[in-house]
């Protein structure tokens, strides 16, 4: 299990039975998700728990826009939206016998590239079996938003070379060569850098992370148009100040995510939600 006593950021401390999860309101960011004691997720021994800067590891949320989906990305370099780098709320909090449930939003809607009328909420539940995280977008205003989006989980792997990823099909766009078009693999491994995103319209979509011929973590995806897979490798692993050059060998990314232009249309919600188990 991840201890964040170190944290400098507030946290939240979920559990139930033997399940646990915590959550920064830095981000609105879940760091560690145990199940009967094994930790799902993957958390970088150098991220910055002090709120300088994103943290490497966990799920992050990245919200209104995705990676540089931005039409001005090249003038302000925000890449992955306004919300995984300021402090979030605790809205509410629900404990029941079979889940504990949190909501949170972000405090600060100020900034001058945030879409007019667009709000959002986080809701984490822990349960005996799964953890769900529920990003909600809102659009109150009169006109149609862009919005691109991703729930940007790391997870917890013993070995690259021992894991594989099932469930994904179709072509894929290769963002680690310059957008080219490739097929996925039946049997997905991870043989040198991996970005990609993966166009998938399926209503409820399951993928699995498999150690040798051992399932260990069971992701489902709604409300998504697309998957995001990533892991940086050796060279990019070395580029990160947040990040131990060998950790990729610990990690890989599967994000639920809204990248195919999607827009929200004015009194509309959005529901982007990510099944842990
Ligand atoms: O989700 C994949 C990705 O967009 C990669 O292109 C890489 O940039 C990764 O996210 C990490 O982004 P970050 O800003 O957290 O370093």
């Amino acid at each position: 299990m991840t201890h964040f006593s170190h944290a400098s950021v507030p946290l939240v401390h979920l559990t139930l039975g033997e399940n646990t999860c915590v959550v920064s309101l830095f981000g609105g960011h879940v760091l560690s998700y145990t199940q009967a004691g094994v930790e799902k997720l993957f958390m970088s021994k150098q991220a910055k728990l002090d709120g300088s800067r994103p943290i490497r590891g966990g799920i992050p949320v990245c919200w209104p826009w995705f990676g540089q989906l931005h039409p001005d990305i090249n003038e302000h370099k925000l890449a992955h939206g306004l919300v995984r780098q300021q402090l979030w709320e605790l809205d509410a909090k629900v404990s029941t016998a079979k889940s504990v449930s949190i909501t949170l939003s972000p405090t600060d809607l100020t900034h001058p590239l945030w879409p007019q009328g667009l709000t959002c909420q986080l809701i984490i539940t822990l349960t005996h079996d799964h953890l769900e995280v529920k990003l909600l977008s809102h659009n109150k205003g009169e006109k149609p938003v862009p919005l691109s989006c991703a729930l940007h989980s790391y997870f917890a792997i013993d070995d690259l070379q021992e894991t594989s990823l099932i469930g994904i099909t179709g072509e894929y766009s290769d963002n680690a060569n310059e957008g080219a078009i490739g097929s996925t693999p039946e049997t997905y491994r991870f043989t040198g850098e991996v970005d990609r995103i993966h166009p998938n319209t399926d209503n409820i979509l399951s993928t699995d992370i498999y150690h040798k011929d051992r399932p260990i973590t069971a992701i489902t995806h709604a409300g998504h148009d697309s998957l995001v897979v990533w892991n940086p490798w050796r060279n990019k692993s070395q580029s990160f100040v947040d990040f131990a050059d060998d950790e990729y060998l610990q990690m890989i990314c599967v994000e639920t995510a809204l990248t195919q232009h999607f827009e929200l249309a004015p009194h509309n919600h959005h529901h982007l939600i990510q099944t842990i188990a």
